[in-house]
């Protein structure tokens, strides 16, 4: 009988989990050093002409990435945002150049702070209708991304209406 130690075993699970393809629907997209996680956007109000994407992105590799552009059908085009404080109100801008992944790095886009803008809506994210899109960045190249639907006023993906 073969006996398996702990160590071979988790190290033949890891194995296993590197050999097999990751599934269509997965909510983590590889691409170059970079791994993209979590994206999800939220309904807009009637009427609104941008909505937020959000999304974490960790740098894997030894050097730093930017994302710098993205593309999704529902939108006219798409801007990297950050929000900043102008004479205490709150506004959001584009971010000049891209925005930085360091190595080793994890960088979140949430609502509040860095997101992705689909701007000139061509019609809002609809719940039940995951949004397709892509990012590029600078070095790792483009991926394709869907991005699930919360509600309108969401905070996070998973729970709305805090
Ligand atoms: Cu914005």
């Amino acid at each position: 009988m073969i006996r398996l130690d702990l160590h071979t075993t988790l190290a033949l699970a890891a194995l296993l989990a590197a050999a097999l393809p990751l599934p269509a629907s997965a909510s983590e997209v590889r691409v170059g050093d970079l791994i993209v996680a979590n994206a999800w956007t939220r309904v807009t109000p009637p009427g609104a002409r941008v909505a937020g994407g959000f999304l974490t992105i960790t740098n894997t590799g030894k050097a730093a990435d930017r994302l710098v552009s993205g593309t999704s059908p529902i939108a006219g085009h798409v801007e990297i945002h950050e929000m900043t404080m102008d004479g205490g109100v709150m506004k959001m801008r584009e971010v000049a150049g891209g925005l930085e992944i360091a190595p080793g790095a994890t960088v979140e886009l949430k609502p509040g702070s860095y997101h992705v803008m689909f701007m000139d809506l061509k019609s809002g994210p609809m719940e039940g209708k995951p949004v397709a899109g892509t990012l590029t960045f600078e070095k790792a190249g483009t991926t394709a991304i869907t991005f699930e639907v919360a509600p309108l006023g969401a905070k996070s993906p998973a729970h709305g209406m805090n």
